[in-house]
């Protein structure tokens, strides 16, 4: 199997869903499968922060929430975890600056998996690229307090900078996005948007979902 196409990675990127069990209020299984039904693109298993489970825990919640995936035809993504991913033959990886360099994954993992690298300015974004990185994060877009270890606030900037030097791969913006703040991150360049709280901890999580959709949907089709 070859690489992901630039134009099918796009599509994936329109709403990209991020959370692990500190992030939910409701159970993660529920949590995910109300956001697959509000029409999540893409989902990365991110199981961070304080309380952040472990072991065989953590990996039958990676299991059930893969199951879940699998079953909307949405690709399931681990953060930074290689063995983890391996072992729930995961459909990618997304790795952080700090995290094993794309090239080493690309070699574990093969190339029919995607690959997704945070980056935070024009040089680490061309050294993901040379490494074969399927996507890139940029953020933080917007201040977050889901990452204890953000870098500093970005704003769209960063975003408009590299579609400016002519980088033509697929792009996510990442941090704070809400529904009220979604549309100038597309309007950048991003192809799509990743949200953890906003749809996490949403009262309604599918319709919060569906509204981003609208937002995103609406202004690729250039209304
Ligand atoms: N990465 P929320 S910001 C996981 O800047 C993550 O690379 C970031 O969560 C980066 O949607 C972030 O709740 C947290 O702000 C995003």
């Amino acid at each position: 199997m070859k690489r992901i196409e630039h134009e099918e990675m796009r599509r994936l990127l329109k709403m990209y869903f991020i959370m692990g069990s500190v992030n939910c209020r409701l159970s993660p299984a529920e949590t995910l499968s109300a956001a697959a039904d509000g029409g999540i693109t893409l989902f990365q298993f991110r199981e961070k922060g304080a309380g952040a489970l472990t072991g065989s825990v953590l990996f039958s919640l990676g299991q059930q929430l893969r199951d879940i995936c699998r079953a909307y035809h949405i690709p399931f993504i681990v953060n930074d975890d290689l063995e983890l991913a391996v072992a729930l033959d995961a459909d990618g990886i997304h790795a952080g600056q700090d995290d094993l360099p794309a090239g080493l994954i690309r070699q574990r993992l093969g190339e029919h998996k995607i690959i997704g690298v945070s980056a935070h300015n024009l040089t680490e974004a061309r050294q993901a690229i040379a490494d074969g990185a399927d996507y890139l994060g940029i953020g933080p877009v917007y201040p977050t307090s889901s990452k204890d270890d953000a870098e500093a606030v970005q704003g769209t900037f960063v975003l408009e900078e590299l579609r400016r030097s002519g980088l033509n791969i697929p792009l996510v913006g990442i941090g704070g996005i809400t529904l009220d703040n979604a549309l100038p991150v597309i309007r950048a360049g991003a192809d799509g948007i990743s949200v953890i709280s906003a749809i996490a901890g949403a009262e309604d999580i599918s319709g919060t979902v569906r509204e981003f959709r609208r937002i995103i949907d609406r202004d690729s089709a250039g209304e």
